[in-house]
């Protein structure tokens, strides 16, 4: 045989392989045979062969980080927004030609197949999608890390669109099995709440406290692969679910009421079933505290537990484990920490501050007020007494520390303690996680500036070490590899795979931005998403939009600060200038919304009403033909998300300027080639400094210029009095233009602009919004030097890839290595 046919045969053989491995998942794991397996049971089939293969590799990573003893990170997150799992599994084990070519030989739409699988969306938005991201790249940079979270039974609500509002349907997503996770029916820690502290003193005569007479709740383990790509480390993502505990059954039991004691039971399992669904907002409600404790704990339980397997001095425990704290939400885990260190562990409370100190970090990733908690005391005074005690004397310890660096300014005293005095007694956990971490980050430059010099302004000074910028980035695999496959084939083809894991290798892009044959291939591939997106929003929305037209997209969580109503003052005012003169030429356009409001937040929700009132008069408009459509597409999830950036030509990122901490949103559209219209918000900054200021279109106030505005008194009358075009926009959506059923349905939303000072100074930037709107326009006309510009910011987004995020944490604070993982070397030990 000559080598080709021995390649052929090999090839034939790995297909053989999977299509029996694929059977014999279909007919013994879930007994099935062709004729009665849905094309769900398919999907399993599929993901169950899949698994296999990460098993093996699994196995010998988690060997390998025991047996290397190297630090280890852990990122603790209340929230990971992983999306679908199948194809990136197979594109990161480069198994996805062998599977599609597999099945697709047994007669099966491998493309539907892949659709079946539910999302994981156990999250809200940017932080938990930026939580799966960095899960991504630390496994592919062979990162000893853990994913730990909370296994949410419902994970974010599904939206529908009813008679143009949103309504929310439970996400039941565990329903048809989870054939991705593995329970671990050992890795049981038992969490306690409620209860009392009794001090005695042990045989030495030394004061210890014990926390009694609790409530138990168990937290049981269930562990998910994290393959990184074209390595053979696989990670592990760790999520904690809650099951009653056995003594808290039989006590309830024994008190003879049967109901009531299985009603006790159901209620000590709903801690981890649901996720809020608020993003950039606090609900302070007692389940969620009860989480984020839930969390804390079973963490620390688990961390301590692996580290001891190798260790006896608790002062080694920094040297071995790093722990990153995904905003405050899990700050709970830094008063555990102590709290098993003193009580359990019988450290001395300096020493265990110095080793909690060490091991925590904290990521920040809002300055919105409305978002940063702040917990009751009278809550941590009936379920976790404990907690409150060492947190006051934290406190203690911090104040007087505050009085020594600067003696006579009690107002610094009270605008930095852990407990805020005022009204009713909080626990500021921001506070809290500051001072019990070495690391604070922002998550891009401004951001971080805003956190050091206003924010966070008392604790930068006097822990100016403490404070770095972590810019966040975005894994390529996922968002361009796997969800544009035509893009990235075209970019392979000019310049080689190796932007895979360098992502700075598109530079190479540059050179041949203005390649008349690269800039065809470049249309044709963007227009081909274009139809594919034409297609689903036919489908799914029943109108047809030309794929020819600009499309102009904002996919985001609805948020006043977001600005969505900015895009629609600008919507109206095209509208507008199409009706008092049909007959100008104009540049066709397609707005694409997508997002979920959260189910509390009314203005929010009546803004995705209004974009489609506005929807509804705009597209069935005689005068308009068809030259503007809007379109809000349903249910915004990472799945429906990786079929927008693709085809998208325009990026909305119109934030007030200051409020945005980063986004990354921002990151995905650039770097499948689309244009930014932005403010100069959070990482829009950056990606202005490395795609060029002409490549990009920049209008609205500086974050400086906000705040003096503000400093000077903002009159949003004034704009709307002295500008004709914005007061008939806002003149129409309050007098019920735009529903005549209901005519002042949106005049909230005028109000809070014109009578409630207009927050987010949307007036403010509507005139500089729009002339830049018009330069858009201007180009979109020349295709070829916007498709130029297009590819350069595509070439520019090297730095926005999460693996250079992660890099910069495992450095700069962390201090952790990659581990190598050699396949099979612990074949030995396995068997
Ligand atoms: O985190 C987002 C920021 O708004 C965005 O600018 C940034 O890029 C991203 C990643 O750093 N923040 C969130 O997504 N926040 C939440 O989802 C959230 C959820 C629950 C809360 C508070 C905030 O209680
Ligand atoms: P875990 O992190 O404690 O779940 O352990 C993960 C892996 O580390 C295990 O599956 C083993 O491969 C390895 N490991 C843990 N404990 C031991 C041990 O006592 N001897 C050898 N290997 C261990």
């Amino acid at each position: 045989m000559t080598e080709e046919q021995i390649g052929v045969n090999e090839e034939l053989d790995e297909q053989m392989l999977i299509i029996k491995s694929f059977l014999e998942h279909l007919e013994y794991t879930l007994g099935k045979d062709k004729y009665s397996a849905t094309a769900y049971d398919r999907f399993n089939a599929l993901a169950y062969a899949v698994r296999d293969h990460l098993v093996e590799r699994w196995l010998d990573t988690q060997q390998a980080y025991y047996n290397s003893d190297n630090k280890r990170v852990y990122y603790m997150s209340m929230e990971f927004l992983m999306g679908r799992t199948l194809s990136n599994s197979l594109i990161n084990l480069g198994l996805w030609e062998d599977f599609k070519d597999a099945i697709t030989s047994l007669g099966n739409d491998f493309d539907q197949i892949v659709n079946e699988e539910q999302d994981a969306g156990l999250g809200n938005g940017g932080l938990g999608r930026l939580a799966a991201c960095f899960l991504d790249s630390m496994a592919t940079m062979s990162i000893p890390a853990y994913g730990y979270g909370i296994r949410y039974e419902y994970g974010i609500f599904r939206q529908h669109i009813i008679d143009g509002a949103q309504v929310e349907i439970p996400d039941n997503w565990l329903r048809y099995r989870n054939p991705w996770e593995l329970d671990r029916q050992e890795h049981l820690h038992t969490v306690k709440f409620y209860g009392r502290v009794i001090s005695t003193f042990d045989a030495n005569g030394k004061l210890v406290r014990e926390w009694v007479d609790t409530d138990d709740v168990m937290a049981m383990a269930y562990d998910t692969p994290i393959p990184g790509y074209q390595t053979h480390s696989v990670n592990t993502l760790r999520l904690w679910s809650a099951k009653s505990s056995r003594e808290f059954d039989l006590k309830f039991f024994n008190e003879g009421n049967y109901i009531r004691a299985v009603e006790k039971k159901m209620q000590s399992e709903t801690i981890s079933k649901v996720l809020y669904p608020a993003d950039n907002v606090v609900e302070g409600k007692e389940l969620r505290f009860k989480q984020e404790y839930f969390l804390a704990s079973a963490t620390v339980h688990d961390v301590i537990y692996r580290f001891k397997k190798k260790h006896q001095d608790m002062r080694l425990l920094p040297d071995k484990v790093a722990i990153q704290l995904n905003d405050t939400h899990p700050t709970l885990a830094i008063p555990e920490l102590m709290r098993v260190l003193i009580d359990v562990q019988g450290v001395e409370w300096e020493e265990a501050w110095e080793i909690t100190k060490k091991t925590f970090a904290y990521t920040n990733h809002t300055i919105l007020p409305e978002a940063l908690e702040q917990w009751p005391v009278w809550f941590f005074e009936q379920i976790l007494p404990r907690h409150l005690q060492i947190i006051y004397e934290i406190n203690e310890r911090f104040l007087k520390e505050i009085r020594e660096r600067f003696p006579d300014e009690p107002d610094r005293l009270s605008r930095m303690s852990i407990v805020e005095e005022h009204w009713e007694r909080k626990i500021r956990m921001a506070h809290l996680a500051i001072v019990g971490s070495h690391s604070v980050n922002g998550v891009a430059a401004l951001h971080t500036e805003i956190l050091k010099n206003e924010l966070f302004r008392d604790f930068y000074e006097m822990y100016p070490e403490r404070f770095n910028n972590k810019t966040n980035g975005i894994t390529q695999r996922r968002w361009l590899k796997m969800s544009n496959p035509t893009l990235s084939a075209l970019i392979d083809e000019y310049i080689g795979g190796a932007w895979t894991t360098n992502l700075y290798e598109l530079e190479k892009l540059s050179a041949i931005a203005s390649d008349p044959e690269f800039i065809g291939r470049w249309r044709q591939v963007k227009h081909g998403n274009k139809e594919s997106l034409c297609r689903y929003i036919k489908q799914h929305n029943d109108l047809d939009v030309d794929p020819d037209s600009l499309f102009d997209v904002q996919v985001k969580r609805l948020h006043e600060y977001k600005r969505q109503l900015l895009n629609v003052l600008h919507i109206v005012t095209l509208f507008n200038r199409i009706k008092d003169n049909p007959a100008a030429k104009v540049v066709p356009r397609t707005f694409i919304f997508a997002g979920k409001a959260a189910p509390a937040y009314a203005a929010a929700k009546l803004i995705i009403r209004l974009i489609n009132a506005v929807a509804a008069v705009v597209n069935h408009d005689p005068d308009v033909a068809g030259r503007i459509k809007v379109v809000f597409l349903a249910n915004y999830s990472v799945s429906l998300a990786e079929k927008i950036f693709p085809a998208s030509d325009l990026s909305e990122q119109i934030s007030t300027a200051g409020t945005e901490a980063s986004g990354t949103g921002n990151m995905k559209f650039a770097l499948n080639g689309a244009l930014t219209i932005g403010t100069l918000d959070g990482a829009n900054i950056e990606i202005m400094e490395e795609v060029g200021r002409d490549n990009i279109f920049i209008f609205g106030m500086t974050a400086a210029e906000v705040s003096q505005l503000r400093a000077r008194g903002y009159n949003p009358r004034e704009y709307y009095n002295g500008n004709r075009e914005l007061k008939r926009v806002l003149d129409m959506i309050a007098s019920g233009f735009f529903s005549p059923w209901a005519p002042e349905l949106f005049t909230p939303l005028t109000d809070s602009l014109l009578n409630l000072g207009d927050h987010y100074m949307l007036l403010a930037d509507y005139a500089s919004y729009v002339a830049c709107h018009e330069k858009v326009a201007e180009l979109f006309k020349n295709p070829e030097e916007w498709a130029r510009r297009a590819i350069l910011n595509c070439a520019g987004m090297g730095k926005f890839s999460s693996d250079r995020t992660i890099d910069q944490y495992a450095r700069e604070i962390w201090g952790i290595k990659p581990v190598d993982i050699l396949p099979g070397a612990v074949e030995l030990q396995r068997h």
